[in-house]
């Protein structure tokens, strides 16, 4: 059995260790593989420093050393490097880097400069964080350096009547917390990028396809951006099986509706299936959601809410017992 997950960070993350603590409770998988697409769109480069944040949340969650409260960064963390930074007057001071992820910045920054594809330094890292005993591949996207930005109302120069900037996505999520309207998103080089090395193949030797409660926007959006990719999602022979980002109108967690607005599109389950409508065969709802199935789209309600490891596990069991049965033909979409 071979799984491909499209994801982005933490939700993503934490839906994919459920699938691999629900896979463990099912003997008859036990030999299935998981390969994971990451989003980059979110990498930005600080201090001298190429950060990957989705790519980082997804080898912590998976690896067993992610900071479990923040759903980002290492647990066990220190930051004197970071207070240096500050009392260096280092800017920016608004992203909080930890002395042990310091370390994968380092390590992924010199295996860049000296040529290697971010792909192959993810297999690196994916080695130290024990993926592959797990059966778990991690690709990025693309190798092709892109970048997220956030286009705002505003600029250094109103006077000369400049109305938008564009700020690197970390700095709207991270200093801003969202909170400046976001006019659009440009993600820099997709246009140009990729797909890397295993991504093209993962999808189509995929049995199932599956697309966690990610952000649709910003992170799901973003991987379906590169070129060819969403191609090779609608010609997979695998069924797609996707669960809503969205409980009661609002994200589980992140700012989902938020970047839903921003494109025009509304915050329902609804509306986020209609953005996967030339690939998605089925989808989770929660429970007290609205939405109902239609001829091409199998609804499934069900409690969505990641409140802990077992849940997780229930959820991507769910996710996958749906795939599973519209790949036997059990159930029409
Ligand atoms: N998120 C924050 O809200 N504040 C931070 O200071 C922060 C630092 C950070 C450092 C490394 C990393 O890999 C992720 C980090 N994140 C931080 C999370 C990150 O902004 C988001 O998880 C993703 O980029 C959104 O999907």
């Amino acid at each position: 059995m071979h799984i491909t997950a499209l994801a982005g960070g933490v939700g993503g993350a934490r839906f994919l260790r459920g699938l691999l603590g629900h896979l463990r409770r099912r003997p008859e998988l036990s030999g299935a593989r998981l390969s994971v697409i990451g989003n980059t769109g979110d990498d930005i480069t600080l201090h001298g420093l190429r950060i990957c944040p989705d790519l980082d949340t997804l080898l912590y969650t998976l690896g067993g050393g992610v900071h479990e409260a923040q759903g980002w960064g290492r647990a066990e963390e220190t930051h004197a490097v970071a207070a240096e930074l500050a009392r260096l007057g280092a800017m920016p001071q608004w992203f909080t880097l930890g002395d042990k992820d310091v370390a994968t910045h380092i390590y992924r920054s010199q295996l860049l400069a000296q040529g290697m594809p971010l792909s192959a330094v993810v297999e690196r890292l994916a080695v130290r964080w024990g993926l592959p005993e797990r059966g778990v591949t991690l690709l990025p996207m693309t190798d092709t350096p892109v970048e997220t930005h956030v286009v705002v109302p505003g600029g250094d120069d109103e006077a000369a009547g400049a109305q938008e900037r564009a700020i690197h996505f970390q700095e709207w999520w991270v200093r801003h917390q969202a909170s400046l309207p976001a006019r659009r998103f440009v993600v820099a080089g997709l246009d140009r990028a990729v797909p890397a090395p295993g991504v093209l193949e993962a999808l189509r030797s995929a049995d199932v396809v599956l697309l966690p409660p990610s952000n649709p926007v910003v992170s799901i959006g973003i991987i379906l951006g590169v070129p060819g990719l969403r191609d090779a999602l609608r010609g997979a022979r695998a069924p797609v099986v996707g669960v809503s980002p969205l409980v009661a109108g609002r994200p589980v967690r992140g700012h989902a509706d938020v970047c839903l607005s921003s494109i025009g599109v509304d915050v329902t389950s609804s509306a986020v299936a209609g953005l996967y409508s030339d690939f998605l065969d089925g989808w989770l709802v929660d429970e007290d959601d609205p939405m109902a199935a239609t001829s091409t789209l199998r609804v499934v309600h069900r409690p969505l809410l990641l409140s802990s490891p077992p849940a997780s596990a229930d959820l991507a069991g769910a996710a996958l017992d749906l795939a599973l049965d519209l790949r036997a033909g059990r159930v029409t979409a």
